[in-house]
């Protein structure tokens, strides 16, 4: 960075949040450490040019090394997913949700999505969203009792409601996704289906995660959670809808694209496709599922009583804790959370009755159930006792120990 030490203030912000990743424990589910491939991509000249339009019909000249990355990420991202037609275009997920709304309904169309209330997405139909002050919305959420989605609500609201899409997918829903059966909803009320796949893509890469390929319309997602990419989004739809949703991202929601994150794309996709991705991905799981299995032995309440994937739902109801004071206690120490509604729950979204935690990140270090079991019963200790500075002092002691023993970002110097 011998150019922007020149800029002594913006980079020294910069110097600061890589020491806080380097030192932290990174347990937002939604996060990840992109490779260093990945960055250099984000960094490099392609962020100078512009190049609306689609391969080879640009708005603009000097394109052709432009394509030729974009034409990379496709071709992987089609590879990857064994999809029919892919757009890599899309700034953010949200970004990319917009683009499908663009492409398949009309203001005043109804979708169908789980509440956000109870595991869903903001873009998913919220009425402080632009989805859900354009879209009419119905939402289904999960059962009371299992937590879990009840697939037989979900055909009885969409046979009452007609919506013209129905979404699957979510931010804080800790279990697999049955497409199959969404499908069939799909099918039975004549709706599209999408899937926002965002949270379990790399779950789905490695085959540890219903393929939502052989079901939906179209497929939204990010590359920079379990894909551990580049801050960004795409799309992938059956052919049949190709023309529709590139016109709904370009011209319809986005002009110039962001083609030096498109060509840190192609290199996340071509990293996803190394065998090691696949043992990276297991372990996750593992991961997921020791880390979860350790706070019930520490008598704490999980939503749907575990998880599936690289997620999990923590409640404190029985704590006395609110979410905002619980991230704040971990983050203290350098544990990295974010509050969560639970499903049903009594409090409001800015100080909820949960912890969303996640072990993307944490494998990224190349941690393991070992370090699950640490991690798992700092936190459970911490919460626990979250008034004992003795505790604070040692799970910092703890938390240095970890992130020395699992370096990350060995030679990026700044
Ligand atoms: N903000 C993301 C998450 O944390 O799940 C979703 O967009």
């Amino acid at each position: 960075m011998k150019y922007l030490k020149t800029d002594k203030q913006v980079y020294a912000a910069v110097q600061k949040e890589l020491a806080r990743q380097k030192d932290g424990l990174e347990m937002i589910a939604s996060e990840n450490y992109a490779s260093q491939a990945v960055l250099e991509a984000s960094g490099s000249v392609l962020m100078n040019k512009y190049s609306e339009g689609q391969i080879g019909k640009r708005y603009y000249s000097g394109n052709q090394f432009i394509d030729e990355a974009e034409s990379l990420a496709i071709e992987r991202a089609k590879k990857l997913f064994g999809a029919e037609h892919v757009n890599v275009q899309p700034h953010s997920g949200s970004q990319a949700n917009m683009a499908v709304y663009l492409a398949l309904l009309n203001p005043g169309d109804k979708i169908l999505a789980m509440n956000l209330a109870q595991g869903g997405h903001l873009s998913h139909g919220s009425h402080l969203n632009f989805s859900g002050k354009i879209y009419k919305v119905a939402f289904y959420g999960v059962d009371k009792n299992t937590e879990e989605i009840n697939y037989g609500n979900v055909l009885e609201i969409a046979q009452r409601e007609a919506p013209k899409l129905i979404i699957a997918g979510g931010s804080a829903y800790a279990r697999q996704i049955d497409f199959e059966k969404f499908k069939k909803i799909a099918d039975a009320v004549n709706a599209k289906l999408m899937v926002d796949m965002a949270h379990f893509a790399g779950l789905v890469v490695a085959k540890l995660h219903p393929d939502p390929i052989p079901y939906a319309d179209v497929i939204t997602s990010t590359t920079h959670k379990t894909l551990a990419g580049p801050r960004g989004g795409f799309i992938l739809c059956k052919k049949y809808l190709a023309e529709k949703i590139d016109k709904a991202v370009f011209p319809g929601i986005q002009g110039g694209p962001l083609e030096n994150i498109i060509a840190a794309k192609a290199v996340c996709f071509a990293e996803a496709m190394k065998p090691t991705f696949k043992k990276y991905q297991q372990q996750v799981i593992k991961n997921a599922s020791v880390l979860a299995a350790t706070l019930i032995n520490n008598g704490f309440e999980l939503v749907s009583g575990g998880t599936d994937t690289h997620l999990i739902l923590l409640k404190l109801t029985n704590l006395r804790l609110g979410g905002q004071q619980a991230e704040e206690i971990l983050a203290r120490v350098g544990i990295y959370t974010n509050k969560n509604l639970i499903p049903f729950d009594a409090r409001k979204a800015a100080d909820p009755s949960g912890l969303r935690l996640g072990t993307p990140a944490l494998t990224t270090r190349g941690m393991k159930e070992k370090e699950m079991k640490i991690i798992g019963n700092l936190i459970s200790e911490l919460l626990k006792n979250h008034e004992d500075a003795i505790i604070q002092e040692k799970a910092k002691k703890q938390v240095a120990q970890l992130t020395h023993q699992f370096p990350i970002y060995k030679d990026l110097k700044y």
